[in-house]
């Protein structure tokens, strides 16, 4: 049998924690690290090698682009963190440069693997990754809203007291402040949300700033995107069609098109194999404009 490996590109809060999830949960037998600061990534495949004892066959370490020659999948999460003072719009540029020279550098050793982007603003990175790399669209993958629909699930199933993966409810847009809840299609087997108009604003208000009160209370959030982002190599590696709100390039999409935002994808082998042609009210279509508005004004301050 092939063996499935993986590179994550970016071994800082949530690349470390997606390596030591996708581990933990026996995803991949080859995982390589690469990180710009080389010792935190040889520092962290020691410390996960000393684990395999306790789990098995995985092969671990800290790598070089040409470790990227045969992987299936390639995770981005490298990123510049924010300067004092700094505007995100600079800070944009300086991430869009990061990524500019990581992908020139994996594209040489590796042009058929699955790109999986989570560094933000992600629906952004994306479309920088897929525009650089020249990759067919489905095989460049952003993390999009699959994060806040977890958040957004387990927030509807506390209030109903019902476990959060019988809760069918999809947050889209932006993975951040224009993103929008899909309040027209949550159900619970089938049924309609009896939830009160405050309690659905308590909901998407927490989902939609759940980043900022993790951030303010320990400086970084990384263990449910690690969880995400194994979700996504989950359904890629075992070919499952399975649908997640990842971030994919739209194409008329309730009328919005040239810009990656979080929908509703089935997600396999071949990586985003279809977006799910959804229905949503007039309401949801102008907030979805309005959030693919805002990034593709973002985009326009860009030399892409
Ligand atoms: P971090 O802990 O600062 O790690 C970033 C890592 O990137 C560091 O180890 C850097 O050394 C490394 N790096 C910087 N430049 C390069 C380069 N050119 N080549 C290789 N490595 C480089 O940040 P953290 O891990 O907390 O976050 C990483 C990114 O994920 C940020 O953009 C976050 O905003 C983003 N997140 C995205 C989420 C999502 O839902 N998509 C969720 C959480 C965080």
């Amino acid at each position: 049998m092939k063996k499935s490996k993986i590179v994550i590109i970016g071994t800082g809060a949530v690349g470390s924690t997606t390596a030591y999830t996708l581990l933990l949960r026996n995803r991949v037998d080859e995982l390589v690290l690469i990180d710009a600061n080389h010792n935190k990534a040889a520092g962290d495949a020691l410390d996960m090698n000393h684990g395999m004892p306790f789990l098995g066959q995985a092969s671990v370490w800290a790598g070089t682009y040409e470790d990227c020659a045969g992987a299936d999948i390639i995770i981005i999460t490298a990123g510049a963190a924010q300067k004092p003072g700094e505007p995100r719009t600079e800070l944009l540029k300086r991430n869009v440069a990061i990524f500019d020279s990581i992908i020139e550098q994996v594209l040489p050793y590796n042009g058929d693997a699955i790109l999986l982007i989570a560094s933000n603003p992600v629906d952004i990175m994306s479309y920088m990754a897929y525009k650089k790399a020249g990759l067919p669209i489905h095989r460049v993958i952003g993390s999009g809203t699959l994060l806040d629909s977890a958040r957004f699930r387990y927030l509807i199933g506390q209030k109903l007291d019902i476990d959060p993966r019988s809760v069918h409810a999809h947050i889209v847009g932006e993975h951040g402040d224009s993103e929008l809840p899909l309040w027209s299609l949550a159900n619970i087997a089938g049924s309609k949300l009896t939830l009160s108009e405050e309690d659905r604003e308590d909901v998407f208000v927490n989902t939609r700033d759940a980043a900022y009160q993790i951030i303010e209370a320990k400086g970084a959030t990384y263990y449910a995107i690690a969880l995400a982002l194994d979700r996504i190599c989950t359904a890629i590696l075992s070919d499952e069609g399975a649908v997640l709100n990842v971030s994919t390039l739209l194409n008329d999409y309730h009328g919005v098109s040239d810009v990656y935002l979080g929908v509703p994808c089935i997600v396999d082998r071949s990586g985003v194999r279809q977006v799910m042609d959804i229905t949503i009210t007039e309401q949801e279509r102008e907030l979805l404009h309005k959030s693919a508005d805002k990034l593709k004004g973002l985009i326009s301050t860009l030399q892409i």
